[in-house]
């Protein structure tokens, strides 16, 4: 094997040559790349990789570069393109996330023995935010129905509510009374334990960055992108449907579901079609956004069209 020069090492060459590795098996050639693009959970993450699903109906990765520089996370901007800058020295630890509420066994966790504790899986999903645009990125984590069963819900918990850090001294738009912080999500309890639904702690096998909800954040790839809430210290199983930052922000635009769904247009764009960051052309929106096959049947008997 010839010698990769550090510098043109990216953190997806790293990626896609450790998947490559996973395939032919030829360890000793591989082995120091793997650890460099993963030292903390490499061993739990070995063996999660070889039940990673395949990238081919997804598509290739969007690169590192593009998934770290351009975000939403309204606690530090408006702006997508800012983001990065304005959370450079957001301190993800330490970190407590609490999960609580109508549970038998409430618990607090730090990020370490959440790492410890859960299988850790890693999969490549796309992503496909509500304003359009959209990318295809390989998480880390665990999936989020491991910690739930752990805690064993009570007959009467319906739904899951999230909740983001509140902390204005780091997260500067929190000081701003423009919306109701923090910022808080919800799903029901059987969106929640669906095996796409995950807890992602990484990106390309490495730690969330600031921008990218750090230290903690919830993935759920068939919903649109703000669902998908960053920076959890919070998980609360509850009894009535918890109400969404933005539903609450602008109710006849962001309903409870947030699914993709290419035949109901938002109020002010059209739903139709999408964009991945690093392309110039738009591709078809799908259903679910591809994954109706695992999530079709929660929704059976809703009207799709009023649950937007
Ligand atoms: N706490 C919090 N979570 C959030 C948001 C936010 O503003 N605050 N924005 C949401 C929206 S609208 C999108 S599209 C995704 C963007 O995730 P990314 O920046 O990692 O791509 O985060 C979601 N989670
Ligand atoms: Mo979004």
């Amino acid at each position: 094997m010839e010698k990769t020069p550090s510098s043109s090492i990216t953190p997806e060459s790293l990626y896609l040559n450790r998947r490559k590795f996973i395939k032919t098996a030829t360890a000793a050639l591989a082995g120091p790349l793997v650890l460099t693009a993963c030292d903390k959970v490499s061993g739990a993450m070995d063996s999660a990789l070889n039940k990673m699903p395949d990238t081919k109906d997804v598509g290739e990765p969007t690169p590192y570069e593009s998934i770290t520089k351009h975000n939403n996370f309204y606690e530090f901007s408006t702006g997508k393109d800012d983001v990065w800058k304005l959370a450079e020295n957001f301190r993800p630890a330490p970190w407590k996330l609490e999960v609580t509420g109508l549970v038998n066994k409430p618990v607090t966790y730090g990020i370490g023995s959440l790492m410890r504790k859960f299988a850790q899986v890693e999969r490549v999903y796309r992503f496909r935010c509500v304003e359009t645009w959209a990318m295809v990125v390989p998480w880390s984590g665990f999936p989020l129905a491991d910690l739930i069963k752990q805690a064993e819900p009570k007959p009467n918990a319906k739904y899951v509510k999230f909740k983001t850090l509140f902390d204005p001294a780091q997260m500067p738009r929190q000081k701003s009374f423009w919306s109701q912080w923090p910022y808080v999500e919800g799903l029901r309890l059987d969106e929640a334990t669906n095996e796409l639904a995950m807890l992602a702690t990484g990106i390309y096998g490495k730690p969330l960055k600031p921008q990218c909800g750090a230290p903690i954040r919830l993935v759920v790839p068939w919903k649109y992108g703000f669902k998908n809430i960053k920076s959890i210290v919070k998980i609360e199983l509850v009894e009535e449907a918890p109400v969404s930052f933005w539903t609450k922000a602008s109710p006849h635009e962001y309903g409870f579901y947030g699914n993709v769904n290419p035949e109901v247009d938002h109020p002010r764009w059209s739903q139709a079609t999408e964009k991945r960051l690093g392309e110039t052309f738009r591709r078809r929106t799908l259903m679910f956004n591809g994954y109706e096959k695992q999530v079709a049947h929660l929704y059976e008997g809703l009207d799709l069209r009023k649950n937007f």
